[in-house]
């Protein structure tokens, strides 16, 4: 038994992260979205923490997402995808809705092209989270839980 910690959290999946498991497993893993989606509502359910999930490949309905959850969501965990290093529209949504975010890359982008090494999202992030696979999205659910606890 957990008791419910009453917090609600929006986790976006950006452009292409449908493919995971199934294309460039050198790059990305093999463990599929639906994989990963599974693990972290195991994890949120035995903190007795509620999850709503999103995946989109079209920036206009990421920057709708987080918009439509301003009354629901405490705190938001995103992996932008390719979307980190050009949209000033998520950016500009994340920081108008206040709440806490936390992105989320699978690969070090430091570690890859100099086009990755920009993010539009860190500066208005509460942190970062990047280079370790799925469980950069682990670290960054149980991150979120601790900030919203504080
Ligand atoms: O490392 C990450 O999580 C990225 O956000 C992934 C993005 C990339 O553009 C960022 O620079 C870093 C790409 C996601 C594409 O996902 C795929 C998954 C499987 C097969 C092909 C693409």
């Amino acid at each position: 038994m957990h008791s419910k910690l009453d917090m609600n959290i929006l986790v976006i999946h950006g452009p292409n992260l449908n493919l995971l498991g199934k294309r460039q497993p050198e790059i990305y893993g093999t463990q599929t979205l639906d994989n990963i989606n599974q693990d972290l509502i195991q994890i949120a359910q035995n903190q007795g923490v509620t999850l709503k999930v999103f995946q989109s490949n079209q920036e206009g309905k990421i920057v709708s997402e987080i918009g439509n959850n301003i009354d629901w969501a405490n705190g938001i965990l995103i992996n932008p995808a390719a979307y980190t290093h050009t949209s000033i529209a998520i950016r500009d949504a994340l920081s108008a809705i206040n709440l806490p975010v936390i992105e989320i890359h699978l690969s070090n982008i430091y570690e890859r092209e100099d086009f990755r090494h920009h993010s539009y999202v860190s500066p208005i992030a509460v942190g970062v989270i990047s280079g370790f696979g799925n469980y950069s999205y682990e670290l960054a659910l149980n991150a979120m839980i601790n900030t919203l606890k504080k």
